[in-house]
């Protein structure tokens, strides 16, 4: 029986490790949302500057091109704490709703900022396809008002 599992036991963990690794990476490309992604500095071709009052964005309406990655810069004027999150509004009304149930956990979603009264923030997102995308404050009270449009632009 030792013997036997002497045998068996690293293809075994040979072949749970590659479906770890594929899985991974099935996961990755899962992840790549017609909304776009979060991305790096290195990429950004220019910031647009988001103001946050209780309970709306200015601007509300954001045209960008397709491919493009751009450095949004929130500021929190309002004087309650405020939200941005990008994403398909599917996606977005699925936040607000575990907002509401759990309204003491921190935010985890991909590029959320969630920023205090005075306080800046920025989240840099990738553009990949032409469309339009959501953006909202996903918190309780604010998601139906809060919310804005991204256009994006075929190149
Ligand atoms: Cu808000």
């Amino acid at each position: 029986m030792i013997q036997f599992r002497k045998i068996i036991l690293p293809p075994t963990i040979f072949l749970m490790a590659l479906s770890l690794v594929c899985m991974a990476s099935q996961a990755n490309a899962d992840n790549k949302s017609p909304a776009g992604q979060p991305d790096t500095d290195s990429k950004v071709s220019r910031d647009i500057k988001v103001t946050q009052v209780d309970n709306m964005f200015l601007p509300n309406e954001i045209w960008v091109t397709e491919g493009e990655t751009v450095r949004f810069v929130i500021i929190n004027k309002g004087n309650h704490q405020h939200e941005m999150l990008i994403g398909a509004m599917d996606d977005l009304r699925k936040v607000a709703k575990n907002r509401r149930t759990n309204p003491d956990e921190s935010p985890a979603e991909p590029g959320v900022v969630r920023l205090q009264p005075s306080e800046e923030g920025e989240i840099i997102w990738t553009f990949d396809q032409a469309g339009k995308v959501d953006f909202a404050c996903p918190l309780p009270g604010h998601f139906k008002a809060m919310r804005g449009k991204i256009y994006v632009e075929k190149k």
